[in-house]
């Protein structure tokens, strides 16, 4: 592999200038301290913004870059005014509340949503100088949702890793973002899309299926002509730095003053950045009805609420600010003595030292978010617990309650709940305590931040196999090359072409699938080419293919295999007689199935009966379509009648007849030295598996296939044949 490309908006090193000198710092966050001794293992370059304005960072670019190379990363210049509109606002005002599930705290402006993308073309540009062939490329977080797209149209066939840091909000909530399928369709163009939990993954499944159609399987995703793997990868911590930072002399130092300070008093611990996704107002609210239900408490404990400065220029957050003022205020005006103020509270960063020794000295970590993608602080807690003893109190909606299940979890939204949580914590025995931690912790210790990432770098490495793992089998340069070419030398040419979803895309309904003009034109040319038969294999009926292609040239196969047109004839003949008196037994279990079901129709052909589920719930759909295999079996076999399940229908018709036993009424006919079969659905199975072994068969899709080729679209099937067209031409 080559060099490991991280991406993220802000870099571990933030420059400013003080006192006329540039200063380099260590960012503060999760991301970046998480990865920081992971990307130094690795052969790695970090490429984000720096955190100086554009035009400071011009003046002094090659100085920066220089001192930040040396450092392994590399900087995206953004001025202030750009990072305000695109994080400030974008992010910060859109995305953000969006997505931790505060729509009415979200705004939608065209301005800054192009600034958005402005942001993500810069970072693309960067990232287009520093790529070599063979690089891997990781994107982190909701700045830089575009970017996968971006990266796969300028790099030759990129290795693109995504990864969301904070939640993906259900469909209902995603829907409302007007840009919401750029967003999307700019993620699909990772290879592999990671989330902290499945739960996100599902919800980012499902707005892309609703809202841009494109189906999965197993987590895998096609869209358009690429299939990108979507997983869960819950990130961890550095595990040995909190543990290992406890035990350290200067923090046993700092836990003993902390000893002196609230002597044999119980701790309750929160660390949050200050933000309304947070829930501190509702934990102060829950913290202030513990007191009052828990007398015996007062003077006996601590609540010490950590908020960290964040967005202190936003209207909303100076808002909150204020309001946990006067909340904490509230508290302790109400409940407080001269020797006991029961919130201590700290509106500041504090050092890395302290932060440990206050996990260390905590019996409980209050740890309360309305929503949190993952929440790193509830982890750090855990490790920090070198001694066995400390109760972790979560909310559900944190990432973190998925793999922390022996945490005492609450609903935020229930006040109750958050108070009976903090009694069982500050009773729990002891032996209890230890039990839960050791579980905990030893998986926190083992899935830690270093696996998490190489977890997820090793399964967007093994992302290029994932074609080969579905069965697809695309067709590369050097087999169309020869292809064309086979065409070309040939005597005697077969093409048994499928119409729906080989030569037009599906149609919401059957009948507006209506051949174009280039369609038409392309059938009509090919079948006036010398020494070759065109049939087309479908599963219509006579009448709308006589309507639509009863001019042109070509032979036509009806109702999958019941009805043949030879082109010579011109008359529709039978295949076998067949006996249609089952249809009165089956109709009526078919529109039970269409009632129940809203979007779905019948559709009924000389010989079969169709389901057509397509405008429906796709995941109904699919369901109705289970239980209606199951409860046609029975019958069917009886009445000797096959039930077939395509793409979004499910169809009844006479055993033994299918498109690939009328494809052998050519086959069997004629010497032919050039066969392809082309087609995109179950029914065209039987004409891939009637063709002989070293004939040509393309299947349109990427899924598993008894043809010899994928192929992504109709759009590549329509080009190959104008391109077998100009070689027919030439040739003869
Ligand atoms: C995103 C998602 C997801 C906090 N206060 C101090 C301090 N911190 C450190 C903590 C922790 C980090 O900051 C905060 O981590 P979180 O997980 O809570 O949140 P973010 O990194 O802001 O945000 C979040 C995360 O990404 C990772 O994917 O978990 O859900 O929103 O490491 O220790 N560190 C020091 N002093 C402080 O006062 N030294």
């Amino acid at each position: 592999m080559g060099r490991l490309l991280i991406v993220s908006n802000r870099l571990p090193v933030t420059v400013h200038r003080k006192r006329g000198q540039l200063h380099f710092e260590p960012s503060a966050g999760g991301l970046a301290t998480g990865l920081s001794s992971f990307y130094r293992s690795y052969n790695a370059l970090w490429i984000g913004w720096p955190g100086i304005d554009k035009r400071e960072g011009t003046a002094n670019k090659d100085d920066i870059k220089e001192k930040l190379l040396a450092e392994n990363c590399y900087p995206v210049f953004l001025s202030q005014k750009e990072v305000d509109e695109y994080y400030g606002k974008f992010c910060s005002a859109t995305i953000w509340p969006l997505f931790h599930y505060f729509p009415q705290y979200a705004s939608y402006t065209q301005s800054s949503w192009q600034a958005y993308e402005k942001a993500n073309h810069t970072f693309c540009d960067a990232i287009v100088e520093v790529w070599e062939q063979g690089d891997t490329i990781w994107v982190h977080d909701f700045h830089l949702m575009l970017l996968p797209q971006m990266l796969r149209e300028r790099l030759p066939d990129p290795t693109i890793g995504f990864f969301l840091h904070i939640p993906f909000p259900s469909i209902e909530l995603f829907r409302l973002l007007p840009w919401r399928s750029q967003l999307l369709n700019g993620m699909l163009g990772a290879d592999l899309i990671g989330f902290h939990t499945w739960e996100y993954a599902g919800h980012f499944l499902s707005s892309s299926r609703f809202l841009l159609g494109y189906d999965s399987w197993m987590g895998r995703i096609t869209a358009g002509d690429r299939i990108s793997k979507v997983d869960a990868f819950p990130m961890g911590i550095d595990y040995e730095r909190f543990a290992g930072t406890a035990i350290t002399s200067e923090v046993e130092k700092e836990v003993e003053k902390l000893d002196r300070s609230f002597k044999d008093r119980k701790v309750v611990l929160s660390v949050d950045r200050l933000d309304y996704s947070k829930g501190i107002l509702r934990r102060l609210e829950a913290f202030g009805l513990f007191l009052e239900r828990n007398p015996q408490y007062r003077e006996k404990l601590t609540f010490v609420l950590v908020v960290v400065p964040s967005r202190t220029m936003v209207a909303r957050y100076a808002l909150l600010k204020r309001q946990i003022d006067e909340l904490v205020g509230a508290i302790n005006g109400k409940h407080g003595t001269i020797g006991w103020t029961p919130v201590w509270y700290m509106y500041r960063s504090i050092p890395f030292q302290t932060l440990v020794a206050l996990y260390r000295r905590a019996d409980v970590g209050l740890i309360t978010p309305v929503r949190d993608g993952m929440n790193l602080v509830a982890k750090e807690y855990l490790a920090s617990r070198v001694d066995g003893r400390g109760v972790l109190v979560l909310s559900e909606t944190a990432g973190a309650s998925k793999e922390l299940g022996e945490a005492l979890t609450i609903n935020v939204n229930n006040d109750n709940d958050i108070v009976e949580a903090l009694e069982h914590a500050l009773e729990m025995p002891d032996a209890e305590q230890a039990e839960r931690l050791r579980i905990m912790q030893r998986r926190l210790r083992r899935y830690n931040v270093q696996r998490w990432a190489e977890d997820f770098i090793h399964t967007l490495l093994d992302s290029s196999k994932l074609q080969e793992e579905m069965g697809v089998k695309p067709l590369g340069a050097q087999s169309r090359r020869k292809l064309i070419k086979c065409y070309h030398e040939a005597q005697r040419r077969l093409l048994l072409l499928d119409y729906d979803g080989t030569l037009v895309p599906f149609a919401s309904r059957p009948s507006k699938a209506v051949p174009t003009r280039e369609v038409l034109d392309l059938l009509s040319e090919l079948g006036r080419q010398s020494h070759i038969d065109v049939v087309l294999t479908s599963g219509r009926d006579r009448d709308s293919l006589d309507g639509w292609f009863g001019e042109l040239p070509i032979s036509m196969i009806a109702e999958h295999g019941v009805w043949l047109k030879p082109r010579e004839t011109r008359q529709w003949e039978m295949i076998e007689p067949l006996n249609a008196d089952w249809k009165e037994e089956v109709r009526p279990i078919l529109e039970m199935y269409a009632d129940r079901t809203p979007g779905s129709f019948v559709e009924e052909k000389d010989f079969s009966l169709v389901w057509q589920y397509r405008r429906s719930d796709s995941r109904l759909g699919e369901l109705r379509a289970r239980e209606l295999v199951a409860h046609l079996e029975g019958l069917t076999t009886n009445l000797d009648l096959q039930v077939l399940e395509g793409n979004k229908v499910v169809e009844v018709k006479n055993s033994g007849v299918n498109k690939g036993r009328a494809a052998l009424r050519w086959l069997n006919a004629n010497e032919y030295d050039f066969v392809l079969a082309i087609g995109d659905d179950w029914t065209d199975e039987d004409t891939f598996k009637s063709v002989p072994e070293e004939c040509w068969s393309i299947k349109v899709g990427l899924s598993t296939t008894a043809a010899r080729y994928n192929i992504s679209s109709h759009n590549k099937a329509l080009a190959l044949l104008h391109e077998l067209l100009q070689q027919g031409e030439q040739g003869h």
